[in-house]
Parts: structure tokens; C-alpha cells; sequence
């Protein structure tokens, strides 16, 4: 199974393999992501208390977490020497504890990966935006994070999720899903599969233009929802960059659509209220903004041209990506609920619908910034 909310995993266990010591005081689950099994857990380390994070990498969804922690290893290192040589601010790079064997995860009895990072103090993640300042320093955050690594040298990192952000591959396995229905779900959900194959054309438009040369391939992050940043909780200013399981190449286009998706939303991504679902224009506008100012000068004029068609093409792409997964009885995305896969979707469609309406005026805008 790809999630194992279900079982207790030694953490104690987990903590020593990484050099915690026997110390443990406090262990429990954390965060609020949908992929891996996530938990912060506290130590006693002479008089004082240390806390870690430690993450089962779900290996139904990355094939190859070894491969996932050597992308990761290797960024985080290129991060960290950017930001010894030029600090800025309190900005750091996501730490990995290793194992003592020296290796930056560990495999357990039970052929679990797991990896540790240090828990990063005073600083917090939110699910749903609440301010168009947080939604500006997110985007400059991970227009930053996109800068940084522009000269990561050499080999190309690992695909962790081969076609991870392909939208017409998406579609296709939403087509499979939709022909096999091995849940009988598909007559409960004919205005959503009608929707998501109506868009078949747009579906194409970024691979298209990166297989004519006119948007090049660089090292993305690939998973810009908005609590993948985690800001100061005095300050608000962005502190460190995480979930780095997908960062690998890709378009930059993935990761601004991907922060217009999570970051204009004004509710839950699975709200159930459709008519809360509405492109908030203000955040539109901080995020362009906060990207273009790091971003800005390195993406090319097709790039420029399709970030307000990026959001819609991301929002579109996960709601895809949801449906299938509730067709497939809810394979991928850790649910807590019955058609919580469902709700995402419906959520998602009703966003890009709205974000269809506004694009004309997103791009005009974009086009005066
Ligand atoms: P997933 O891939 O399942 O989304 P994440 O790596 O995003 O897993 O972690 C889930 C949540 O755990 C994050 O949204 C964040 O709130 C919290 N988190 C992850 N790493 C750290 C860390 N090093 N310090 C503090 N909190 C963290
Ligand atoms: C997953 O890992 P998390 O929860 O940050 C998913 C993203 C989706 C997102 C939808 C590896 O992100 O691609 O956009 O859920 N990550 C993976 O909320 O599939
Ligand atoms: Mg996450």
C-alpha cells in the first residue's frame, strides 16, 4: 500500500537508525500532505530537546527513493552553499540528517524508506492563503528556488515520476480509468469526465511548445502548492522550500500554475461548497508579482506569455489527476474521507473554470508587469 496511516511504525526506531540517540519524548503525525507519512517527533539530548522530521518515503509513488534522496542531497547542498555565500535574510535550505551508515535515508525491517530532516523552527505552512503578502513571498520563494539551481552542475537530475506533469499522458490514464471503472464510479461523476475530456486540445499546449524549442527544460520544483513553503511565523518572510521529492526538470510554467492553483483558492482544496470556488484576483496579482521579481529576468518571452495559462493548465491537470484517482478507488492521494478524491476534482474543475473566464485579463496584466 502506498499509504500506511493505518499501521504504527517504530519511530523510536526510525530516530536511532538516524543518530537520534534513545532519547525520545514525543513522537506523532504531522502536516497535512497527501503522499508521504509524515511525523515530527522530539528528543532529550543532554539537558536540552531537539526535534526531528521524520518521512516514510511512499514508494508506490517514487520508485526509487534512494534516487529521490541523491536529487535531494544534491540541491540542498548547492542551496546551502548559495546561501553561505550570499545569506539572505532567514532563508535556509532544507537540512537531511543522515543515517549511521552515512547514507541520507535508511530501510527498515519492514522494507520502508525513511529519511529525517531537521524540523524547522518558528516558521509554519498554510493550506489556504491568507494574505496577498504571503502569496507574493511564496511565489518570490520559489522563483528564488528555480534561480538557485539554474547552475546545479552536471549530471541531469533523476525523473523521480516519469511523465510526472505530461497533461495529455494524464489524460490518457484518466481515459484507462474511466474504460476499466473497477469501481463502478464513473456514472457518479459523467459532468466531471465530460469536462476533463472536453479540454483535450489545451491539455497539449506547454509540451507542444517545449517539443517546438520555444520553452526550455530547467530544474523545477514540481509540487509549488502553497504549503510546500514554510514562512517565518513572526515575520511572514519565507524561511525554506520543502518537499523536494519532485524537484527535477520540468517547466517553469508547472511551478507558477501550480502556486495559482493552491494560492488563489480561497477555501480547502476539497471544498464542497463549488460556489466558495473562486480565482481570487488580488493573490493572482501578488503572485505574478512576487514571481516576476525573481523570476522575471531569466524566463523567456513564451514563458512570460503562458503563466496565466499555466494556472489553468495545473489546475486542470490535478483535478485529472483526482479523478482518476477516485475511479481507481483511491490509490494515490491519501483520503480521510469518502470521495474526498471526488471533492478535490470538483473543486479543481470549478477553479479552472473560473480561472478560463479571467484569463484574458490575466495575461493582460501579466503583459503590463
Ligand atoms: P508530502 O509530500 O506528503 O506533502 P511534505 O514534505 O510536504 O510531505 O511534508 C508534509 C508537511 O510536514 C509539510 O506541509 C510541513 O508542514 C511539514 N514539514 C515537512 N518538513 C518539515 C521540516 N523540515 N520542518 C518543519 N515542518 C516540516
Ligand atoms: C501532492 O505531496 P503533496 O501533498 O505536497 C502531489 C502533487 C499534487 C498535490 C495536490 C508527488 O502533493 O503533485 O499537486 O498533492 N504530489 C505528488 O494537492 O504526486
Ligand atoms: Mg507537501
Amino acid at each position: 500500500m502506498g499509504h500506511d496511516s493505518g499501521s504504527k511504525h517504530d519511530i523510536a526506531a526510525v530516530g536511532r537508525a538516524f543518530g537520534a540517540g534513545d532519547g525520545l519524548v514525543q513522537a506523532g503525525r504531522h502536516g497535512s500532505g497527501h503522499i508521504n507519512d509524515t511525523y515530527l517527533a522530539t528528543y532529550q539530548v543532554g539537558s536540552g530537546r531537539i526535534r526531528y522530521v521524520h518521512q516514510r518515503i511512499n514508494h508506490d509513488v517514487f520508485k526509487d527513493p534512494p534516487r529521490v534522496m541523491e536529487n535531494i542531497s544534491r540541491v540542498t547542498e548547492h542551496q546551502r552553499a548559495k546561501l553561505a555565500a550570499e545569506p539572505s535574510g532567514t532563508r535556509t535550505a532544507l537540512t537531511c540528517v543522515r543515517a549511521t551508515d552515512g547514507q541520507p535515508y535508511w530501510c527498515d525491517p519492514e522494507g520502508n524508506t525513511w529519511r529525517t530532516y531537521t524540523f524547522i523552527e518558528n516558521a509554519r505552512s498554510y493550506d489556504v492563503v491568507e494574505s496577498t503578502g504571503q502569496a507574493f513571498i511564496a511565489a518570490r520563494a520559489f522563483g528564488d528556488f528555480q534561480k538557485m539551481l539554474a547552475d546545479l552542475p552536471s549530471p541531469r537530475l533523476h525523473e523521480t515520476i516519469l511523465n510526472f506533469h505530461n497533461t495529455p499522458w494524464r489524460l490518457e490514464r484518466l481515459e484507462a480509468a474511466i474504460a476499466a471503472d473497477p469501481h463502478r464510479r464513473a456514472d457518479g461523476c459523467r459532468p466531471e469526465i465530460d469536462y476533463a475530456l472536453s479540454q483535450r486540445a489545451q491539455a497539449r499546449r506547454l509540451i507542444d511548445l517545449q517539443a517546438a524549442g520555444r520553452i526550455p527544460e530547467r530544474i523545477t520544483h514540481n509540487d509549488t502548492k502553497l504549503n510546500n513553503v514554510m514562512l517565518d511565523a513572526a515575520t511572514g518572510e519565507d524561511v525554506c522550500v520543502i518537499d523536494l521529492d519532485t524537484v527535477m526538470p520540468g517547466l517553469t510554467l508547472y511551478d507558477f500554475g501550480d502556486m495559482v492553483r493552491t494560492a488563489t483558492m480561497p477555501v480547502k482544496e476539497d471544498e464542497q461548497d463549488l460556489t466558495k470556488v473562486l480565482m481570487q484576483w488580488p493573490m493572482f496579482e501578488a503572485l505574478a508579482r512576487g514571481y516576476l521579481a525573481s523570476a522575471g529576468a531569466f524566463l523567456n518571452a513564451d514563458e512570460r506569455a503562458n503563466l496565466a495559462f499555466s494556472g489553468w493548465l495545473m489546475t486542470y491537470e490535478v483535478g485529472v489527476r483526482f479523478l482518476t484517482d477516485h475511479l481507481s478507488g483511491d490509490t494515490y492521494f491519501r483520503i480521510t474521507r469518502p470521495d474526498q478524491n471526488l471533492d478535490r476534482c470538483r473543486a479543481q474543475f470549478a477553479l479552472a473554470r473560473d480561472l478560463e473566464r479571467h484569463l484574458p485579463a490575466m495575461e493582460r496584466l501579466i503583459a503590463g508587469l
